[in-house]
């Protein structure tokens, strides 16, 4: 399961776009008596570039969820006054809002399946006790869906296109260019809601299935909207615990001071005392020199160095993260200085679920290629690339290096690497590799799933291996419409045959 979409302009946005099926030329590994192709977009009837030019002179202007007085009385009762102090100090002195989750949401879209509305409520037919494929396609612009079909559960049989192991779940996220091929078994005689709420919880695309036409199952209430926490930021857990540290794991550039950071108040005690060092040296400009070897007009994505283990392919990155010189950049308002590993993290707004309703919710470490890895070979470098923006002004980079000003990522035709992505910033980012396959290091070596796009959670980090196998030059980008024209690079495969 494939689409394919314009990629000039916003064009994305207004509806130029498709889903396309390819049937594998041997036998399907997957049987279903029928199959039904779901397209979830997030349509609006105003101009995409009125958007876009509203979130650049205010971007939070879709959040209606900013903290009120009620809020300060609830948390002052739950997490009494030092807490509750410390913790909207923080979020002040970063000028962010911890409801930030989505940058368009529900206010000016509205989610669609298949090109229909809610009130619409497109319908699918089975029969009762047959096995129904879903090809789930998101193809909107900037909104991330979370799937689920109360009463069903889903065996997740393919991922971005590739037969996966089978794993069965009751809700998955799926990000703007990814597709989730799931196999439903409806064995009562009786309709069921497809049910896609937006990752901020300010509303839902839907659809039934049923065995009869005239069929509506109930829709269910949305859940909890989601809050930003600490380790969205990459920040250490145990020591944001202590007071007096609220601010220390996430570090604010310092070319875009909030004002009133304090590094003597910090507690050094929890902290990383070399990165801290590190990180003091870094604004004061007196960066270890085989740093400054690595720094290029500002900053680039760098090779980790070689004297770094490379860990076999499959296991992930073992090096350390270590951030380039953001002095002066007005593009970098924040770095992850402990960035979690975003592997097995179901995404924020998804991690109670298990807890709190008993769904078994998709993590991209239960995903696992069906057939066996076809490039075995170990990875003979990684390059560590940023996430970066200022949310404030709108502005979304890799390394701090907008599109326009950047040099293409060069890959030698035939290589093998391991590129990890640290997300420094709040958002989620689905990025998409053009031309050559990401292959999600979930852990075991002989079966590396392929996808085309990866969700880097907020203030984590992932990594996977891609096979330069295709000479040519290839667009490398956030999937997010609005991120696209900064968070962008050109991968160029050089040398080999054309
Ligand atoms: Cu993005």
């Amino acid at each position: 399961t494939y689409w394919y979409h314009s990629h000039s302009g916003f064009q994305e946005q207004t509806g130029v776009y498709g889903a396309i099926v390819i049937d594998p030329a041997e036998p399907d590994p997957v049987q279903a008596d029928r199959e039904h192709v779901v397209v979830l977009s997030d349509w609006t009837d105003q101009a995409p570039e009125a958007l876009y030019a509203r979130l650049k002179k205010q971007s939070h202007y879709y959040n209606r969820r900013e903290r009120t007085v009620g809020d300060l009385w609830q948390d002052l009762r739950e997490k009494g006054l030092s807490a509750t102090w410390q913790d909207r100090a923080m979020w002040n002195r970063m000028r962010m809002s911890d409801s930030d989750i989505a940058d368009i949401n529900g206010l000016a879209y509205t989610f669609l399946v298949n090109g229909h509305s809610p009130d619409d409520n497109w319908r699918a037919l089975f029969k009762a006790g047959e096995t129904v494929r879903l090809r789930i396609i998101n193809a909107a612009a900037m909104t991330l869906f979370d799937l689920r079909i109360p009463g069903l559960e889903m065996t997740v049989v393919a991922a971005d296109g590739q037969n996966v192991e089978l794993v069965t779940v009751d809700e998955f996220r799926i990000a703007p260019a990814e597709t989730y091929d799931v196999l439903v078994r409806p064995s009562a005689d009786r309709a069921y809601t497809l049910f896609a709420q937006s990752i901020d919880r300010s509303g839902y695309a839907c659809a039934t299935l049923s065995p009869n036409s005239e069929w509506q199952a109930e829709i269910p209430a949305m859940d909890h909207a989601p809050r930003l926490h600490h380790r969205d930021m990459g920040m250490d857990h145990s020591a944001m615990a202590m007071a007096g540290a609220a601010h220390a794991g996430h570090t604010p550039n310092p070319a875009t001071p909030p004002g009133d950071m304090d590094h003597g108040s910090m507690n050094h005690g929890k902290m990383d005392q070399r990165d801290m060092s590190r990180d003091r040296d870094s604004h004061a400009g007196h960066r270890p020199p085989a740093e400054m070897d690595h720094r290029h007009h500002g900053m680039h994505s760098r090779t980790v160095p070689s004297d770094a283990p490379i860990a076999p392919a499959g296991a992930g990155s073992r090096a350390v993260i270590s951030h380039p010189a953001s002095e002066n950049n007005p593009g970098v308002d924040m770095q992850a200085q402990m960035p979690t590993n975003g592997l097995d993290d179901p995404g924020i707004g998804l991690r109670e679920h298990a807890q709190r309703y008993g769904r078994r919710v998709l993590r991209y470490s239960q995903l696992f290629n069906l057939g066996k890895t076809l490039d075995r070979r170990d990875p003979e470098r990684e390059l560590a690339i940023h996430l970066t923006g200022n949310m404030s002004r709108y502005m979304w980079s890799m390394d701090g290096v907008m599109f326009d000003d950047a040099e293409p990522i060069l890959l030698r035709f035939g290589e093998r690497l391991r590129i990890v992505l640290i997300n420094d910033t709040m958002m989620t980012h689905p990025i998409h590799l053009h031309g050559l396959w990401s292959e999600l290091e979930t852990g075991e070596p002989l079966r590396i799933p392929r996808k085309h796009t990866i969700i880097v959670q907020p203030g984590s980090k992932i990594s996977y291996l891609v096979s330069a196998d295709a000479v040519g030059r290839w667009a490398y980008h956030c999937h997010l419409s609005f991120h696209m024209p900064g968070m962008f690079r050109e991968v160029r495969v050089i040398g080999g045959a054309a």
